[in-house]
């Protein structure tokens, strides 16, 4: 096993656009244990493929409180979703800032487990938020692309500030 690195925004490779897995074999499966590697080092509570720079559509999970329940979502869908809920999310791409977010409440989802079961469940809560956050980033998506302008652009301007002290 070995712990990847996580990209942070403004990486333009957070961006890119996950390809769905065609062959689940030993490629895959090793990249599923050095994700959950990472994501249990870093604490989160998932990591999609994207934000250790691999373009294929996996994800991990674990939203338990003993963090014992390690999840590998192949090709995620949302099916169907309902309702609103607004969660305070973060993201191990954009260290640092947390902030409400409005999402779908209950989701459908389907998926492959690494034996290649095509699985369908139903989900709500921090599960369902996790869920729709991991599947962003396939998409390239980011939670704060949801920010009012305003909240927006007072991010990228502490994100600039932070990245130029640091290149100093
Ligand atoms: O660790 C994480 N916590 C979290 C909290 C609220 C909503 C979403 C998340 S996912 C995040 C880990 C991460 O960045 N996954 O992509
Ligand atoms: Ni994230």
């Amino acid at each position: 096993m070995s712990k990847l690195e996580v990209l942070h925004f403004p990486d333009p490779r957070l961006r890119k656009k996950a390809i769905p897995i065609e062959i689940i074999d030993s490629n895959i499966t090793t990249i599923a244990e050095n994700m959950l590697e990472t994501m249990y080092d870093e604490a989160g509570i998932g990591l999609a493929a994207t934000q250790v720079n691999i373009q294929k559509r996996i994800i991990v999970i674990d939203v338990s409180e003993e963090r014992d329940q390690p999840r590998v979502l192949i090709n995620p869908k949302i099916v169907s979703s309902e309702g609103i809920e607004q969660m305070q999310e973060g993201c191990l791409s954009v260290p640092g800032y947390y902030d409400d977010i409005e999402r779908a409440e209950k989701i459908k989802y389907s998926y492959l487990t690494e034996e290649g079961e095509l699985i369908e469940e139903d989900a709500d809560g921090l599960l369902s938020v996790c869920i729709q956050h991991e599947i962003d980033h396939l998409d390239g998506k980011l939670f704060i692309d949801y920010l009012s302008p305003l909240k927006r652009q007072r991010l990228l301007k502490k994100i600039d500030k932070q990245e130029r002290a640091q290149a100093l």
